[in-house]
């Protein structure tokens, strides 16, 4: 029987399991995007993690008949939120906000993850189109810039087999060791390199002037835009040399180029302003609507579906929730007291909610302070359907195996419809004919997102196509001048260690954000004098936290690194939310090393 893995991942791989007993499950070499492995995390470590088995309310196991009682019971309040994560991103997840818009309850807007690149795209092109896996394999170079793609994105590694391969990342990741070129970035820096890129591009006429003229008219525009970029004084802000600059745009002229951008570049309160500058260098080098060429980011993976799901319920931020303004809170799939930004005030905020529900697998952070915590059905006890934002291909997730543990997301809502006496939900089979039936097929029978084109862009931009690419033209820089961060840099002038040092918080090829194994890691360049294993207490202006140091040369000297795993780093981040697209920006911070002196 076929399934997919429902991980939030770009690689949304397609699982043939055996009917044995326990179930066996490996790839299928015939998924056009999973070319027949998994990864370690389906391999191994979501079987070996400990399940929540029993509900539970104020600590004491109860049945789900209970639980759910006093689920009830705490939806009858005035004020309610259901906050949820992306821990499975099947569809049938949003099937709970039917639930909630009964109730005149409160869903959240914004993201943890994407959301400002995906408003600098929106910016430029109107619509966030997927670029399909078979123009990443005709393109002749692939620039991939802050992804890290051989622990977040393995399965794209075949597609770059033969080209010229060029990186852009602080950090000297797997991918960046094979590269033809690596540029080890300064952080928070991309929106100059795609501008001073553009600008030489224009210098020395390699823009392509057809295509803007017919689909991005206003180039000239964008050209005056880039003058006004000082290069010397912006070549030194980036440490970037000439040289540099010469090699990276012999990647770009005259061939084929796809850029393949990951959600590092824009962690940042101008993460927009990258992703609009990434779109509009490649605009000025004509790369959209052509074979072997576009940039890939993460994709819209409900564009062009209908949403049985779509309600209309008051919004409050994902990024700085204001959980404590309500009496019951339900945290679905998600573990927002470690995964938040500014963890610290997250919790304050959780403690203050009366009813905190927990809906998940595992036991974590968010679990540990619930009143009611419900035990969730796998991906592999229910049905539901995987989209994917790294491709165009849409895959059925059927129930694999049996089991007595926990309730599906469908259930729950239908015993909530019922004890409310609310009419109007359809049956699950309903809503997964209703999102299957929308897909297209390719030639071998796999479904196809109802966005899917060949070469997206082909015919222009903005929703229906025929609409001019809209260059980006202004750029407001916030952090480097705020008189918060002056301040706290002066103040950290009189401490031990008076450097503060960019947090880079990629993810583990060991979790799934929070899910399976967790560390105590910071990684540091052996240049600044730390010991392996040694104990070092890292703070910001937000909050402090005890790491323990792991050398490591790839990380650049004025960067610390914990991935996203790690207990406490959201400790360290700050609770501000993106120019546009209202994302969190988990790397607007300068953090102070000191050594714990116990
Ligand atoms: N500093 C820093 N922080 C970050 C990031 C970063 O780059 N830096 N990345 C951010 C990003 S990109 C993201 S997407 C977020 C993710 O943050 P969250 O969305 O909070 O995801 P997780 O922390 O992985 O928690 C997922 C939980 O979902 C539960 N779960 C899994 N499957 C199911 C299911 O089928 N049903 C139910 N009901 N529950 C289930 C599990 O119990 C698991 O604990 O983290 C963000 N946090
Ligand atoms: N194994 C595994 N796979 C995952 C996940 C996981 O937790 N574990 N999480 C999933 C989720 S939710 C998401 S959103 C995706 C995200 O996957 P990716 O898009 O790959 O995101 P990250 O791992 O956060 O960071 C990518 C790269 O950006 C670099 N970077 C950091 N700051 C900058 C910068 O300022 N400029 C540039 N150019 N690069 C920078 C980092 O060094 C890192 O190599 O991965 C998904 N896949
Ligand atoms: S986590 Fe990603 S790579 Fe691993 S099996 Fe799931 S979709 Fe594939
Ligand atoms: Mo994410």
């Amino acid at each position: 029987m076929h399934s997919a893995c429902g991980l939030d991942c770009y690689d949304a791989c397609r699982i043939v399991a055996e009917s044995t007993s326990p179930f066996k499950i490996h790839g299928d070499k015939s998924h056009p995007a999973g070319n027949g492995a998994l990864c370690a995390l389906l391999n191994k470590a979501i079987h070996e993690a400990t399940r929540i088995e029993t509900p539970r309310i104020n600590g004491q196991e109860v049945s789900m008949d209970e639980a759910i009682a006093a689920v009830v019971e705490a939806f009858k309040c005035e004020r309610s939120l259901l906050w949820r994560g992306s821990g499975n991103v099947g569809v049938m997840q949003s099937v709970t906000d039917l639930f909630i818009e009964k109730i005149g309850g409160t869903l959240t807007k914004g993201s943890l993850c994407d959301g400002a690149g995906e408003a600098g795209i929106l910016a430029g092109r109107g619509i966030n189109r997927t670029l399909p896996l078979e123009q990443i394999k005709k393109a002749d170079t692939v620039v991939i810039w802050g992804r890290n793609i051989t622990v977040t994105n393995a399965h794209l590694m075949p597609y770059l087999e033969g080209k010229k391969i060029v990186v852009i990342d602080p950090v000297r990741t797997a991918i960046a060791k094979k590269a033809d070129f690596h540029l080890q970035i300064k952080p928070r820096t991309d929106y100059y390199m795609a501008i001073m890129l553009a600008r030489f591009i224009f210098m020395e006429s390699s823009e392509d002037i057809e295509w803007m003229e017919e689909f991005a008219p206003d180039f000239a525009d964008f050209y005056d835009y880039t003058r006004e970029h000082r290069i010397k004084a912006i070549l030194e802000y980036m440490g970037v040399g000439l040289g540099d600059m010469g090699r990276m745009l012999d990647y770009l002229r005259d061939q084929k180029v796809v850029f393949i951008v990951g959600t590092g570049v824009q962690k940042y309160s101008i993460g927009s302003s990258v992703l609009h500058a990434i779109d509009s260098l490649a605009a000025t080098l004509g790369l959209f609507g052509k074979e072997g060429c576009g940039v890939s980011y993460l994709g819209n993976s409900k564009g062009g579906f209908d949403n049985p799901f779509a309600v209309k319920c008051p919004r409050v931020s994902k990024v700085t929730t204001p959980f404590s303004k309500f009496d019951t809170v339900l945290v679905q799939g998600g573990n927002p007291a470690e995964s938040m930004p500014d963890s610290l005030h997250v919790c304050e905020e959780l403690e203050r909610v009366e009813n905190l529900i927990y809906f998940g697998l595992y036991e974590n952070e968010t679990s540990k302070r619930a009143k009611i915590v419900i035990p969730a059905k796998n991906f592999f006890e229910k049905e539901d359907v995987r989209l994917s934002y790294g491709h165009q291909y849409v895959e059925e997730m059927h129930k694999i195996q049996e089991s007595s543990i926990g309730i599906s997301e469908y259930e729950l809502t239908q015993r909530l419809f019922e004890a409310f006496g609310f009419e109007g939900l359809h049956s699950k089979e309903h809503y997964l004919e209703f999102w299957l039936d929308q897909c297209k097929k390719d030639e071998e029978g796999n479904l196809l997102s109802p966005a899917y084109e060949e070469l997206p862009y082909e015919e222009g931009f903005g929703e229906e196509g025929g609409e001019e690419f809209v260059f980006i033209d202004e750029y407001d820089d916030d952090f480097i001048n705020t008189k918060r961060f002056r301040k706290y840099r002066k103040e950290s002038k009189n401490k031990p260690k008076d450097e503060t040092f960019w947090l880079l918080s990629p993810k583990s090829s060991k979790a799934l954000n929070t899910q399976f194994a967790r560390s105590n890691k910071v990684e540091l360049h052996p240049e600044l004098g730390y010991i392996e294993g040694q104990k070092v207490i890292l703070s910001s202006e937000y909050g402090s936290h005890e790491f323990i140091v792991s050398l490591n040369e790839d990380v650049r000297s004025d960067c610390v690194l914990i991935t996203n795993n790690t207990f406490g780093l959201n400790k360290l981040t700050p609770s501000i939310v993106s120019e546009e697209g209202e994302n969190a920006c988990y790397q607007e911070v300068k953090v102070i090393i000191n050594k714990d002196e116990e």
